[in-house]
């Protein structure tokens, strides 16, 4: 069995288009109206599969395919929101793969006895509402419905009422339910596949993650007759933080990475000395230990680089995933699918977080990668070669058949 792969080019080609850059990359940040009109085209593409919709409290959608309503769902999921100027593969792929499952099943008449879910989760990329993942930490039970319902855009903008303004707050509680198998297929974000020249990655299991936020409080003033010996400016602080971020990871080596991807100078103008900075640290690691010891050394290089402008901070650490390993089972029906497709493959972990990595803390979760080209990702230069993501999606299908069985 195969899916139809110019179908799913279609669709890819399709819904690309809703958000689409001049240079062919893709801002669909989470419940923008672009959101809202991606949303909209995935729910008549469902509707059109005969799929039963319901929307959750998060604004998590859900398509389910009719099986044996007695048994739990084994559920396909991703996103389809996107950073700024990103591309049109992160998480919309895996969604429009799922959906090409279930019409593959339907063109074969195949009735399967779990049934099958779509799931399509919100703000996932944690671009515009913070933190990432943040609709599947809510079903996790990890993050608190009123806590992301009250995070706030740059805009001072409520998650909750952007999901009452699009029309995607819905009733269902979003809560943890018995599910078969949670399968995502998606981009592996990194050049490891496509060196190899290989097609599709079986996924063992994602990284941990942790993201801080650093204020630092300088003196504004004027950049003029203030002289050097009193001033204290809150962007030299901040100049020596990020290249310290850069040292942890450099020193301590192995698998880390550490990234400064977000810095907020106020008032941003050329004549007046920084009086407040803003700035965001990611760091992962495999190891949740290494995580920690990274962390310690950035609360130590904070502490002396604003000790010596004299300038006082306050470090937030907001935001912490573990390493997760996926279900053994999972991973295992995986790779026997990537091999019945006749996919070159091998077992990969991923240094991106997924909706998999909160699913996989309340049931057995399992992803399948596809190449990056050059492994670039959260850039407009995202792309994957459709015969590529042909033998992903072949491989997702038979691992949903396997886990659903046949009725
Ligand atoms: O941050 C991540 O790894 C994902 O893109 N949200
Ligand atoms: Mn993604
Ligand atoms: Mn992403």
């Amino acid at each position: 069995m195969r899916i139809d792969k110019r179908r799913l080019e279609q669709s890819i080609e399709e819904l690309g288009r809703i958000g689409q850059t001049p240079r062919g990359g893709l801002t669909r940040l989470a419940l923008s109206d672009e959101d809202k009109r991606g949303r909209d085209w995935m729910v008549s593409r469902m509707r059109e599969a005969g799929l039963a919709v319901t929307v959750d409290q998060m604004g998590n959608i859900f398509g389910r395919r009719a099986g044996d309503s007695a048994l739990p769902p084994v559920m396909m999921g991703s996103h389809v929101d996107s950073v700024p100027t990103g591309g049109r593969y992160d998480g919309q792929l895996g969604v429009l793969c799922g959906l090409e499952v279930i019409r593959s099943l339907d063109d074969a008449k195949i009735r399967t006895r779990h049934p099958v879910t779509l799931a399509i989760f919100t703000n996932e990329e944690g671009a515009r509402f913070q933190p990432a993942m943040i609709a599947s930490g809510v079903m996790a039970g990890k993050i608190a419905l009123e806590d992301a319902y009250n995070t706030r855009d740059k805009d001072g903008i409520r998650l909750v009422d952007e999901l009452e303004r699009i029309g995607y707050l819905g009733a269902e509680p979003c809560v943890a339910r018995p599910f078969r198998a949670y399968l995502e297929l998606h981009i592996e974000q990194g050049p490891f596949l496509e060196e190899e020249g290989l097609s599709v990655g079986v996924v063992e299991g994602i990284v941990a993650i942790a993201w801080s936020r650093l204020t630092i409080h300088g003196v504004q003033d004027h950049a003029g007759p203030t002289p050097m010996r009193i001033r204290h400016d809150a962007l030299v602080a901040a100049a020596e933080v990020v290249g310290g971020v850069r040292r942890i990871a450099r020193e301590m080596g192995g698998d880390l990475v550490t990234t400064v991807g977000n810095l907020v100078v106020a008032p941003n103008i050329v004549n007046a000395i920084p009086g407040r900075i803003t700035l965001s640290i990611d760091m992962r690691d495999p190891q949740d230990a290494t995580l920690d010891r990274a962390r310690a050394k950035l609360e130590a290089i904070v502490r002396e680089a604003c000790e010596r402008e004299g300038v006082p901070y306050e470090l937030e650490h907001y935001w912490r995933v573990p390493y997760t390993p996926f279900d053994r089972d999972v991973v295992d029906t995986v790779e026997r699918a990537a091999r019945a497709a006749g996919a070159r493959y091998r077992r990969i972990r991923s240094g991106a977080g997924h909706d998999a990595q909160y699913m996989a803390a309340i049931g057995p979760a399992g992803m399948v990668f596809v190449p990056s080209r050059d492994g670039r990702s959260h850039c407009e230069e995202e792309f994957t070669p459709i015969d590529d993501i042909e033998q992903g999606a072949t491989t997702l299908l038979r691992a949903a058949l396997d886990l659903a069985g046949r009725a």
